[in-house]
């Protein structure tokens, strides 16, 4: 392999048992390493070395006493064109918990070690097959729960984003050669590129590193689920809107006022998005130190959320008491809030100026919930389409933070005339840091940590 970090594999043939754990119709054992093609051989009833590259032979499974295990398949493919950039074999056997066994200990027996977590993609990482957020992309397309976070980690599998990181690198790389250069030539007083070029391409640069670092509230929100918090005072109908939304009898329903006096939490999906909707205690003066607390949360809750659902009574509450209660939760000015106009059974709200969309509602009887649905799903499908670039992982966020503050002290920099040597620092820096997203340098303890959350067997 042509790949200066080759060395750090241990030049050790792996394998691992790459389908679920437990049994099944079929399971399948990867091996992978220089010496896939005759350790495997050794179980198998066929010279693996013999088989046309991607392709597949029939054979018997034997262990080094020649007991017979098993008979199945081997699948060659042969490096450098197979997942990890080495020669590869998976083997389908059945997928007994038994005989899974007894085909990895006849492998090690033969000569392979067991692989750890992630530790064929990191192989793959390590040949140069994928970068470092293609390599996360693997683990988060195998963690997704729902329609939203797999579409995310596809993106990123196929590589939009790094080539987007890669791109900012080689004009920063553009950028650092010339300060470089004036460097160079410091005693002489030259001044090679104008400083207004230098401005324009720092502010590009800081403009799509702060694009990037943005998107990541949007991203996170994507893959974890996106926060709807539901808020009101007492006896609106929050809890019964919470229970409709997630088709369950999560809360407590009553006309009590005060019975949710605790947050209550739970994620469904709704057309392929992921929602987290939170329901919360009623807001409300109280004397109740418990329920102050809850209040307290609630109003949290509604400030961290994507979006606020407003639940309100159409029989008790004025427009009037209306607006009082939107003001009263102090949200920030940019907030997306949802006005619901619940038990519309009992009576017609009355028209309000809101600017904000209006849901007329029934909870207890299940109408206007899939207009609500709609709204809410309308609102971050048209947000997440076209196919923008989306951060999704804390690890990217964090380093284009760290490079957006390098990059503005570069700018800051130039502006005031520190000399060049200084400014370089903090352009390497920032390289430093979007280098670190894709893996284009890393430190080990990094890389032990991302490929740690792997299963074992990819
Ligand atoms: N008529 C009518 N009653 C409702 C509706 N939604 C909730 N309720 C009732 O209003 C009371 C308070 O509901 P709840 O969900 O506990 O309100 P919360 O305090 O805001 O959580 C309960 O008795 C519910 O059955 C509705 O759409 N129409
Ligand atoms: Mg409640």
């Amino acid at each position: 392999m042509n790949s200066p970090l080759r060395d750090a594999v241990d030049g050790a043939t792996i394998c691992a048992i790459s389908t679920a754990p437990g049994a099944g119709g079929i399971a399948v054992i990867r091996v992978s390493g220089d010496h896939a093609l005759t350790l495997g051989s050794k179980v198998f009833s066929k010279s693996l070395a013999e088989v046309t590259d991607r392709s597949v032979a029939f054979g018997k499974f034997t262990n080094a006493s020649s007991d017979a295990l098993d008979e199945g398949l081997a699948l060659v493919m042969r490096g450098p064109k197979s997942y990890t950039g080495e020669d590869t074999i998976e083997f389908n056997i059945h997928g007994s918990p038994f005989i899974q066994q007894e085909v990895m200990r006849a492998l090690i027996e033969a000569g392979c070690r067991q692989a750890g977590p992630g530790e064929f993609t990191q192989r793959a990482f390590l040949n140069g097959r994928l970068d470092l957020t293609q390599a996360e992309a693997v683990a988060d397309l195998i963690a997704a729960e729902h329609a939203g976070a797999h579409r995310l980690a596809l993106d990123q599998l196929r590589g939009g984003f790094a080539k987007e990181i890669n791109a900012l690198r080689e004009a920063l790389i553009g950028f650092a050669g010339l300060l470089e250069l004036e460097l160079d030539f410091a005693e002489e007083d030259v001044e090679f590129a104008d400083r207004d070029r230098f401005d324009a391409l720092l502010v590009d640069l800081l403009g799509r590193v702060g694009r990037l670092a943005d998107s990541f509230a949007t991203g996170n929100a994507l893959k974890e689920g996106i926060p709807v918090a539901i808020v009101g005072a007492p006896n609106r109908g929050k809890s019964t809107l919470l229970n409709a939304l997630l088709d369950d009898d999560r809360a407590i329903v009553s006309d009590i006022p005060g019975t949710t006096r605790d947050t209550v939490e739970d994620a469904c999906t709704i057309q392929g998005l992921r929602f987290r909707f939170i329901d919360t205690a009623g807001l409300r003066a109280t004397q109740d130190v418990v329920e102050a607390e809850g209040i307290r949360r609630a109003l949290d809750k509604a400030a961290s959320a994507s979006t606020v659902l407003l639940m309100l009574d159409a029989f008790t509450d004025t427009p009037q008491d209306a607006v009082a209660q939107l003001n009263d939760l102090d949200l920030p000015a940019n907030s997306h809030v949802v006005v619901v106009w619940n038990k519309c059974d009992l009576a017609t709200p009355a028209q309000a100026e809101w600017g904000h969309p209006v849901v007329h509602m029934s909870a207890a009887q299940g109408q206007g919930v899939d207009e609500l649905k709609e709204l809410l799903t309308a609102k971050y499908q048209t947000n997440d389409q076209g196919h923008q670039l989306v951060v999704t992982n804390l690890r990217h966020f964090e380093a284009l933070t760290a490079a957006r503050g390098a990059l503005q002290a570069v700018r800051e920099g130039l502006a005031s005339n520190i000399p060049s040597d200084l400014v370089a620092v903090d352009a390497r820096q920032a390289l430093h840091h979007l280098g670190e997203i894709t893996g284009a340098v890393h430190a080990d303890d990094i890389l032990g940590h991302i490929f740690s959350h792997f299963c074992i067997g990819k």
